[in-house]
């Protein structure tokens, strides 16, 4: 394998790419004949096309957003979802299906950025930018902005059915609790599930300990029998039905389902967790650049970031629209921070994450 090649891979495999995705996003960057974007043709100064297309994770837009831009735009837009980065990343690797935007978490910025996937924003054209709280700006995911923006941010938890628990978990260790056989899911991800078994433990999401690696494991098997499934958003349906009473989820995901049924909460588990951050970005093929650029201009509106951040339960990477939410998320505080931790490089370990998250799987 040349070095470059062996590098890139290393950085995606590092970042929670499968092997599979991460050769497959290489294969793309070199097979392209296209050119490196040229930075000094940015869209300032020409007309707006007409097309948009918008890849996003589901459920993460308000419900008019999209409407209140194509009138304000004269710009039509195409809007389809998605459940997992994966999924998104190999759309981009089979050509990017013509998207102009994405919304990758910030772990997978700088592989996509190395990769070459994506554009450098105009930042002459993005008003409102200072707006952007500096914990999600200046994260190692993309300093400064240069390739993403930053769009909304979360944690992982407990989401459970207050009315079908016997008490409220406050403890990774509620899904070894077998009197919860068959009610119980896990995120469809390898990096959440062994993370929540190494914070259970007292361990960080990042380590690279083969002991506290084989003991998570460990962990993970164990529990498995009572899990009904690793589902990640798709579940909200089943805690709104009351047939999951207890699934590790995301925070608004969580309060999306707690607006149709009261009885979800959601709770940090007292071991710890993961805090993260999804940007908007524009792809290196993205034929309507001007566009996309108007669309992420749009979204630093402090009410429209306001607006989407209220409806989806997520907290907003803009400090001036918490302000005006009805039920404002204020960014994490120092106390919240300390139980959290962002995702960072695996090193030498990340393959034997991934052999241990595939025996979880297969076991
Ligand atoms: N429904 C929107 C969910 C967005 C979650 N994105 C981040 C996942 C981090 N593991």
């Amino acid at each position: 394998m040349n070095p470059s090649r062996r590098n890139f891979i290393a950085t995606g495999l590092r970042s929670g790419l499968s092997l599979a995705t991460a050769s497959a996003l290489w294969a793309c960057v070199t097979r392209r004949a296209a050119p490196p974007v040229n930075e000094r043709a940015l869209p300032a100064g020409g007309p707006l096309e007409k097309q948009l297309r918008i890849f996003n994770w589901s459920d993460y837009i308000a419900a008019d957003t999209i409407a209140r831009f194509e009138r304000e735009s004269g710009v039509a837009v195409t809007y389809d979802t998605y459940e997992s980065n994966e999924e998104m990343v190999a759309k981009l690797v089979a050509g990017g299906d013509g998207y102009d935007i994405v919304s990758p978490t910030g772990y997978l910025v700088p592989v996509l950025v190395q990769g070459g996937m994506l554009q450098p924003l105009d930042h002459g054209v993005l008003d409102r930018w200072g707006n952007l709280l500096p914990l999600f700006v200046n994260a190692s995911a993309d300093p400064g902005g240069r390739y993403a923006m930053p769009y909304q941010w979360g944690t992982t938890g407990i989401a459970f059915r207050r009315d079908l628990v016997s008490r409220p978990p406050s403890s990774w260790a509620v899904f070894a609790d077998a009197a919860l056989r068959d009610k119980l899911t896990m995120l469809d991800d390898g990096r959440e599930v062994l993370g929540a078994m190494l914070r259970w433990r007292g361990h960080s999401v990042n380590t690279v300990d083969r002991a506290e690696l084989f003991a998570a494991r460990r962990d993970a098997l164990s529990i498995k029998p009572n899990l009904r499934a690793y589902l990640s958003a798709t579940v909200k349906g089943q805690l709104i039905s009351g047939d999951i009473s207890v699934a590790q989820l995301w925070s608004g995901d969580t309060r999306q389902a707690q607006v149709e049924n009261p009885a979800i909460e959601f709770t940090i588990p007292a071991e710890g967790s993961l805090l993260f951050a999804d940007y908007l970005a524009i792809p290196r093929a993205a034929p309507n650049r001007r566009a996309a650029h108007a669309f992420l201009n749009y979204v630093l509106r402090p009410p429209v970031a306001a607006e989407i951040a209220e409806q989806t339960g997520y907290g907003p990477a803009n400090a001036a629209a918490i302000g005006l939410m009805r039920h404002p998320v204020e960014p994490p505080d120092a106390a919240l921070l300390a139980r959290l931790e962002f995702q960072r490089d695996l090193g030498a370990a990340t393959d034997l994450w991934d052999r241990l998250w595939t025996e979880v799987k297969a076991g």
